[in-house]
């Protein structure tokens, strides 16, 4: 089956006043519909073709011909990347979290305001479009790191600059916050942290640690 574009699971608006309904709208039936249908098209008679999850695609990506690979990193990437930051947010979110995440952002880097400030930098300084994560690295510690335009962690090293599995990702392109924040992606930041799903980002966590 090829991809489809999933459901977002709360209303346009139910973000605001963090994330405006406007840029929920747009961001997910144009921008990330455009990812799922570019990235079926790439990955069209690949061996890639019925994989269900777009991060296993992403994890695969050197199966494919060259004249492929670039469409395929840049669209499944949006595609599991979006999937993936439509879920870690919540009308119900922020706060802090609990559990064996909360236990582990602590140890990695001391405190959570600490890892806060370390997450919220790595998405303020990528300079043009990407993406803020925390991750779980191959040796399985908890990291905080950005990459470039649709990469993700699971694409590996060698694409992306950092290895690992997502627990956490904010998309820090334009088109995520520039109708209601305009040239002010700190403030877009700061309001992340109101709606973060830290449940949903605990079985990312507990399945990027098995
Ligand atoms: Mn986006």
């Amino acid at each position: 089956m090829p991809f489809e574009l999933p459901a977002l699971p709360y209303a346009f608006d139910a973000l605001e006043p963090h994330i405006d309904a406007r840029t929920m709208e747009i961001h997910h039936n144009k921008h990330h519909a455009g990812y799922v249908a570019k990235g079926n098209n790439a990955l069209e008679g690949t061996s890639l073709a019925g994989v269900d999850c777009p991060f296993q695609a992403c994890a695969r990506l050197g199966e494919l011909d060259e004249s492929r690979r670039t469409a395929a990193r840049n669209n499944v990437g949006g595609h599991a990347n979006h999937t993936l930051f439509w879920e870690i947010m919540s009308p119900s979110g922020g706060g802090e979290p609990a559990g064996p995440l909360g236990d582990a952002i602590s140890k990695a880097f001391g405190s959570f305001d600490a890892f806060k400030k370390a997450f919220s930098d790595a998405a303020a300084t990528r300079f043009g479009s990407g993406w803020a994560w925390l991750y779980v690295d191959p040796q399985g510690t908890l990291k905080v790191g950005s990459t470039a335009n649709q990469d993700n962690p699971v694409m590996g090293k060698a694409i992306a600059g950092i290895e690992g599995r997502p627990v956490l990702g904010l998309d820090v392109w334009e088109h995520a916050y520039y109708l209601n924040y305009q040239n002010k992606r700190p403030d877009y930041i700061e309001a992340f942290w109101n709606v973060v799903n830290w449940d949903k980002a605990g079985e990312y966590f507990a399945a990027a640690a098995t």
